[in-house]
């Protein structure tokens, strides 16, 4: 017989789960090192899968990024349910995230989840040693492939991930040329980046209530439209004399420059779709099901 072939290239695909908030994108950004997806103080930010994808030499690593389970009480929420289930399905490994504010771990396997589980003990920057002890005490190590406690924050313990991983994932050549981050296009991200800004802005009900879309862009010209269920909705978007959406569209613009490395236009426009989260057409018109 001939030579034994060695293969040794790894590459899959990682879902990154959790309760809403644990700090899941976070973590795919200080994975891939670069701003995918984004980040805010309140839970419920991320709805749909983001993938961010890790090369190295003939390795690669597609990590996917998952909104936080909650109940669904309209049809955005079950996009965002359907979101989780998918990614869920379709992968390799999980990473399984909790936090100090929900510290439970799961005590068993998810039934849907065949693949390995590792769970993830984030923000540990931000509680004790002995708060830490007493999370790590709760959790059943039998349940889990691997256990480790993390900062996405700071990065703690976060470059040790990428080799535990590797070692689980299977032989095979990488499915993306070593340049790609995303299998996103341009346009996803400038819309996120704009709810993103959205979130940071506005209280209550008017960061839920918003989807973004990229409706054109042509050289430096970007134009996007943010929709809001209500009329009362858009004149808070808006604000008195239009300052307070000025604002927000220029810091949008700023990290839209920096994610695409040149300087752009952009023009935004707020319409009124009337409870369009309960609707399933809008919400698949605004890509929630991509
Ligand atoms: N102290 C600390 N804060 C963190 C850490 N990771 C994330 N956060 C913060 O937790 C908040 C939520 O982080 P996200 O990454 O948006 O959490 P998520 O799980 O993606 O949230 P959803 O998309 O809403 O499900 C943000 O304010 C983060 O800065 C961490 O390791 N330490
Ligand atoms: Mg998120």
């Amino acid at each position: 017989m001939g030579e034994t072939y060695i293969p040794y290239m790894k590459t899959g695909y990682v879902t990154i789960i959790g309760k809403p908030n644990v700090g899941k994108s976070t973590l795919l950004n200080r994975l891939v090192k670069t701003n995918l997806s984004i980040i805010t103080k309140k839970p419920q930010t991320t709805r749909q899968r983001i993938t961010g994808i890790w090369s190295e030499g003939e390795d690669q690593i597609i990590f996917v990024d998952t909104p936080g389970w909650f109940k669904p009480k309209n049809e955005l929420d079950k996009a965002m349910q359907i979101q989780i289930e998918r990614a869920s399905t379709d992968t390799d490994l999980t990473l399984f995230l909790i936090s100090p504010e929900h510290p439970d771990p799961p005590n068993k396997k998810p039934l849907s989840i065949k693949t390995p589980v590792f769970l993830l003990l984030n923000k540990i920057d931000s509680i004790s040693k002995e708060e830490l002890e007493k999370i790590r005490k709760n959790v059943n190590d039998d349940q889990f492939d691997e256990v480790l406690p993390i900062s996405a924050l700071t990065g703690e313990n976060v470059d040790r991930l990428i080799p535990l991983i590797l070692k689980y994932l299977p032989t095979q050549h990488p499915f993306f040329p070593e340049e790609y981050l995303s299998d996103r296009p341009e346009r996803f991200f400038i819309a996120e980046i704009m709810r993103e800004k959205i979130f940071e802005e506005y209280k209550q009900e008017i960061p839920y209530s918003t989807a973004v879309k990229v409706i054109d862009m042509k050289g430096e010209k970007i134009d996007i439209y943010i929709y809001v269920e209500k009329d009362s909705q858009k004149g808070i978007i808006i604000g008195k004399g239009g300052e307070k959406l000025k604002g927000v569209a220029t810091s949008a613009r700023k990290d839209i420059e920096k994610f695409l490395g040149k300087h752009v236009y952009i023009n935004v426009r707020v319409k009124v779709r009337k409870k369009w989260r309960k609707k399933e057409e809008f919400v698949r018109q605004f890509g929630y099901y991509e």
